[in-house]
């Protein structure tokens, strides 16, 4: 099957360093789609960090999420968990596991494994960086995921893309209130 592989840009007024472009490289298949959301958010890293870094606790943030059980693992690479959706999604619930915790780089990345829902193979990573300004975290999150049977990329990467950006307004909500 043929792959090829896909740089990301970020918009030019944003800059992210050199080996974030390398987390947001992925390897995409004919049928399979990918897109990128950058989110600046008033608040330092280590503030936003501490909110995404906790594999168990996605609904923290991610507000499409009702509930999340630990299903194996620690919080280590390799953790799985089990979310469960809210009412109103063509979804009920997603198991996903933990593909890298960076502490350091501020790097995680979750792979969708199975449940009950239309994203197979949903692959994401989320970087943060410091802003160039001083002040500030840059988000940079990216994702691969199969075009389900009947729908068209551009279909797929808008139903992600509303849930990625979601998510990332209400991450900057959180972490800012944090910092106040
Ligand atoms: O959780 C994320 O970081 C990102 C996405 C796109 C999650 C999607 C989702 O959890 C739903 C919100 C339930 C939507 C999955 C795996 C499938 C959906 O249909």
């Amino acid at each position: 099957q043929s792959q090829s592989r896909t740089a990301w840009r970020v918009p030019q007024t944003v800059s992210v360093p050199d080996d974030a472009v390398l987390y947001h490289t992925h390897s995409v298949g004919p049928n399979q789609c990918c897109s990128t959301a950058v989110q600046v958010i008033a608040a330092p890293v280590a503030a936003v960090w501490s909110v995404v870094r906790r594999f168990d606790k996605p609904q923290a943030y991610k507000q499409f999420l009702k509930s999340c059980r630990v299903v194996v693992g620690d919080g280590h690479v390799g953790t799985l968990r089990e979310v469960h959706v809210v009412s109103g999604l063509p979804a009920a619930n997603s198991t996903e596991r933990l593909e890298i915790l960076d502490d350091e780089r501020h790097v995680i990345s979750f792979r969708v494994v199975g449940g009950d829902h239309r994203l197979n193979n949903y692959r994401s990573v989320t970087t943060l960086h410091q802003s160039t300004s001083g002040f500030g975290t840059v988000v940079v999150e990216s994702y691969v995921v199969d075009v389900p049977l009947g729908n068209t990329k551009d279909e797929t990467c808008l139903f992600v893309d509303t849930i990625v950006r979601c998510n990332l307004q209400s991450l900057a909500r959180i972490a800012e209130k944090k910092n106040l």
